[in-house]
């Protein structure tokens, strides 16, 4: 049985789960529409699809728990973005956001001494770090290209292979 604390906190990260992916959504749908940029539309698709499952997946917990998994309103994302970097750097500063707010469920668990659920947990604290490193990678290339329309076409290219060896090393 989850502590009221523990459920509400939980509850929280549903609701960050569900925001984040709104916010890749909205950058897929924005890359949609610039030319040429069909493999960061599909990377910025599949990485919606996975915080969708990174929430169902504590909707499903909670519920098990003997809790009640609240479904939340979410806030309109950002909707545009000045170029393909800027997206890419405000994906970065969201998942370093996400990894805060995991390392504050897993503190509040261990004050709760909910075990169950700090070992539920470990699997965000790893997803994260994945994550994390992943959106460094892309944005560290990105600083390489800077302006170069040539290298953003190999960097266009190469992403379908990034975020393949990214899955991969999740599985
Ligand atoms: Fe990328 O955030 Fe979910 O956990």
């Amino acid at each position: 049985m989850l502590t009221k604390k523990m459920q509400d906190a939980l509850n929280e990260q549903v609701k960050i789960e569900a925001q984040s992916s709104q916010v890749y959504l909205a950058m897929a749908a924005w890359a949609e529409i610039q030319p040429g940029f069909d493999n960061i539309t599909g990377f910025f698709y599949r990485h919606s699809d996975e915080e969708r499952m990174h929430m169902l997946k504590l909707i499903h917990f909670i519920n098990d728990r003997g809790g009640f998994a609240r479904i939340p309103s979410l806030e309109q994302p950002q909707l545009t973005f000045p170029s393909i970097n800027h997206a890419f750097k405000e994906l970065l500063k969201h998942e370093v956001f996400v990894s805060e707010s995991i390392n504050k469920l897993v503190d509040i668990a261990l004050s709760e001494k909910d075990y169950a659920t700090h070992n539920f947990l470990q699997w965000y604290v790893a997803e994260q770090i994945e994550e994390e490193s992943l959106a460094r990678t892309i944005n560290d290339k990105l600083e390489l290209i800077g302006d170069d329309k040539g290298g953003l076409y190999l960097f266009e290219r190469d992403i379908l292979q990034i975020s393949v060896e990214g899955d991969a090393e999740q599985a």
